[in-house]
């Protein structure tokens, strides 16, 4: 989607911190982090939320855990780090491309707000 910024950063139009892409998905940091590990892993392909996911997206969204994993691993977080996803306003969604938080370098308070 042209006016996706997500879009934008996956097809390197908008600048990001890119820590990983291959041709399913990108994770970059996020630009307002929550902690001092806070990085956004979404799919390469324009998906809104886990509203539009569906059966065909298996593998896709079982890949965007894998590369969080990857990605705690290399970041040194593995003691304890949280994924997220926010889906719809009430929620907290304010990026409609999907996208998993990655959360760590601090302790992670239960429940979330
Ligand atoms: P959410 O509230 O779950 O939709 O999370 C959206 C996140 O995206 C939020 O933590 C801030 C981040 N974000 C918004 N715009 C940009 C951007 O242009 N670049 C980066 N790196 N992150 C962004």
């Amino acid at each position: 989607m042209s006016n996706c910024i997500f879009c934008r950063i996956v097809r390197s139009e908008s600048p990001a911190n890119i820590l990983y892409q291959d041709e399913d998905v990108t994770a970059f940091r996020d630009l307002h982090p929550q902690a001092p590990v806070h990085i956004l892993i979404v799919p390469n392909r324009h998906i809104a939320g886990m509203a539009q996911v569906g059966p065909e997206d298996t593998a896709l969204l079982g890949k965007l855990f894998v590369v969080a994993r990857q990605l705690a691993e290399r970041e040194k977080i593995v003691d304890g780090y949280r994924l997220v996803v926010n889906n719809g306003p009430q929620a907290g969604q304010t990026v409609f491309h999907l996208h998993v938080h990655l959360l760590g370098g601090r302790a992670l308070s239960w429940p979330p707000g």
